[in-house]
Formats: structure tokens, sequence, C-alpha cells
């Protein structure tokens, strides 16, 4: 830490990317974890187009079950740590892949999320957002009342584009950031995974904060092998001990 703390001093322009692993202390399954979601699914069965347009009951069976999760869970010490992180920096930017709102809820703002939000619901065919309340019933999905479409969870799957203008702005920012830190992400899912990437081919500090080795582990200038809730709030705390003195 103390060298990190040290490195930190001169740096201005801060990026954070995180993944599940973020949300893991506050209770929500991870991807590809032991324990991940995809052990009891397989990707390609359920966050694909294909998948929806073969069986949309098992797929909003899915969505609605995480959406069951997310209603019983908080933020954890991470998420407001990396709150607190937005006011350390002169610029500050966190990127997300994740689509759990959790961020928000710890009262990040500029929060880029890449892949979506699994609390926002689209119409397949023209991705008019779909605003009505409650629950989607698997077994008699709403239609569009634009087009007709089949109403789905606003995230992107596999295959998907992201939104133009969020990826946009996320290599932008990573470009131009001075230090990342990629947080609880097993780094395998492009285009986010290559944000760290082009962060450090641009001179800046890469910071890996996670479980298990990831692709980006050998190119991190540091790396810790601590949980995201445990190693965040310290890291801030230091911090701010350095800015006060
Ligand atoms: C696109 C939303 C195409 C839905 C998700 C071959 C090579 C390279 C790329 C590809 C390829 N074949 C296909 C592709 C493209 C594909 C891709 O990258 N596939 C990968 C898997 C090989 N990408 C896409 O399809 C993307 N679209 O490329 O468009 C295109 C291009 C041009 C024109 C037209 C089309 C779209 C990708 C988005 C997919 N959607 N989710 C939903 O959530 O239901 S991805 C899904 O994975 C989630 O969003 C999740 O966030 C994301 C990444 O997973 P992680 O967040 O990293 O989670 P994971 O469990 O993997 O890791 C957690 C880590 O945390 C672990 O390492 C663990 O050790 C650590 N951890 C756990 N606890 C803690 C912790 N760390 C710290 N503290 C803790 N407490
Ligand atoms: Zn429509």
């Amino acid at each position: 830490m103390e060298d990190l703390l040290k490195r930190l001093k001169s740096c201005s322009r801060c990026v954070i990317l995180t993944g599940a692993g973020v949300s893991s202390e506050s209770g929500v399954a991870t991807f590809r974890g032991k324990e991940g979601l995809w052990g009891k699914f397989r990707p390609e069965e359920l966050a694909t187009m294909d998948a929806f347009m073969a069986n949309s009951s098992i797929v909003w069976e899915w969505y609605n079950w995480r959406r069951e999760v997310l209603n019983k869970v908080e933020p954890n010490p991470g998420h407001y740590a990396m709150c607190e992180m937005e006011k350390l920096f002169d610029h500050f930017c966190l990127i997300t892949q994740n689509v759990d709102s959790l961020h928000q809820a710890a009262g990040s703002t500029n929060v880029l999320e890449l892949h979506g939000n699994i609390l926002r619901n689209k119409c397949a065919d023209c991705f008019t957002p779909f605003l009505d309340e409650g629950d989607i019933d698997p077994d008699s999905i709403p239609s569009c009342s634009k087009c007709g479409g089949k109403i789905r969870p606003d995230v992107v799957w596999f295959g998907e584009m992201l939104d133009e203008k969020i990826i946009n702005k996320a290599f932008e920012e990573s470009e131009r950031a001075d230090l990342f830190f990629s947080i609880g992400t097993s780094a395998v899912v492009h285009p986010a995974a290559s944000l760290p990437i082009v962060a450090k081919r641009h001179g800046a500090l890469l910071v890996e904060i996670n479980m298990e080795p990831t692709p980006i582990t050998e190119m991190a200038d540091f790396c810790f092998k601590i949980p995201s809730g445990e190693f965040l709030p310290e890291l801030v705390s230091s911090l701010k001990a350095e800015q006060s003195a």
C-alpha cells in the first residue's frame, strides 16, 4: 500500500473499471466464480438475443430471479469507498460492467454502465424504453406499444453492440487517465476488457484488485488479491490521511 500511495501522489485523472466482483460482498453472485451465476446456467443459453427469441420465458425467469436477489442487497463498503474516491481526484470516472445499480445506490455519480441495467426494460425490436412498473410475467411478456415487439431487460447481451456514446466515452476516459483501477473483473469480456490495456498503453498507472489472476495481471503495476470491500476503504482512509497531512 505504501508504494502505491507514493505513486498516487502524482495522479490526478482516476478511472475505475468494475466487474461483478465488487458486488460479491453484497451477496450478488459473480458470473464465472465457483458460486457464479453461469455455474447454474450457461451464458449462451441466457444472455443472448437468440436465447431470448428461442425461449423468452426462461430468460425472463432468470432476470426476475436476479432482480429479486438485488431487491434484498445493499452496496458494500467497497461501493461507498469508490464514492469517496470521486472526491479525492481532480478528474474521476467510474465505468462498470455491472448491471445491478449498486454504484448509484451507494451515491456514485457519473457512472458509465457499459452493459446496461437489469432494472430497466426496453422493446427487443425498436429499443423503446418500457416504463411500466412491476415484474414481467415470463408467461405473458408485454409487447411494445410502438411496434408490438417483445419487452426485454435493458442489458447488453453477448454479440450485441454496446451503446456507442458510452463505450466511446469509456475509451476516451481510459486513454486520458493517469491512474486506472481494474476491480473485481475477470477481464475476459470485450470491449470492456480492452479499457485497462488502452489506459496502460497511454501511460496510466494500472492497479488491479481481484481475487484471482486475470489476462491483465502481468501488465499491472500493482496487484492486490484482497476483497475490494476491504481494500478500498483502507485505500481511501490512507489517501485522506495523506491529503490532510
Ligand atoms: C460485442 C450483461 C460484438 C447481461 C454481459 C472471442 C474473443 C474476444 C471477444 C469475443 C470472442 N467471442 C465473442 C466475443 C465478444 C464477446 C466477448 O467478449 N466474449 C467473451 C466471453 C470471450 N463480447 C460481446 O459479445 C460484447 N459485444 O462484442 O459486440 C459486435 C461487434 C461489432 C458489431 C456487432 C457486434 C457484449 C459483451 C456484454 C455481454 N453482457 N452482461 C447480463 O448481465 O445478464 S457480460 C457479463 O460478464 C456481465 O456484464 C459481467 O459484468 C461481465 C464480465 O464479468 P465480470 O464482471 O468480470 O465477472 P466475473 O464473474 O467474470 O469475474 C468476477 C471477478 O471478481 C473474478 O475474477 C473474481 O475473482 C473477482 N472477485 C470476486 N469477489 C471479489 C473479487 N475481486 C475483488 N473483491 C471481491 N470481493
Ligand atoms: Zn418496439
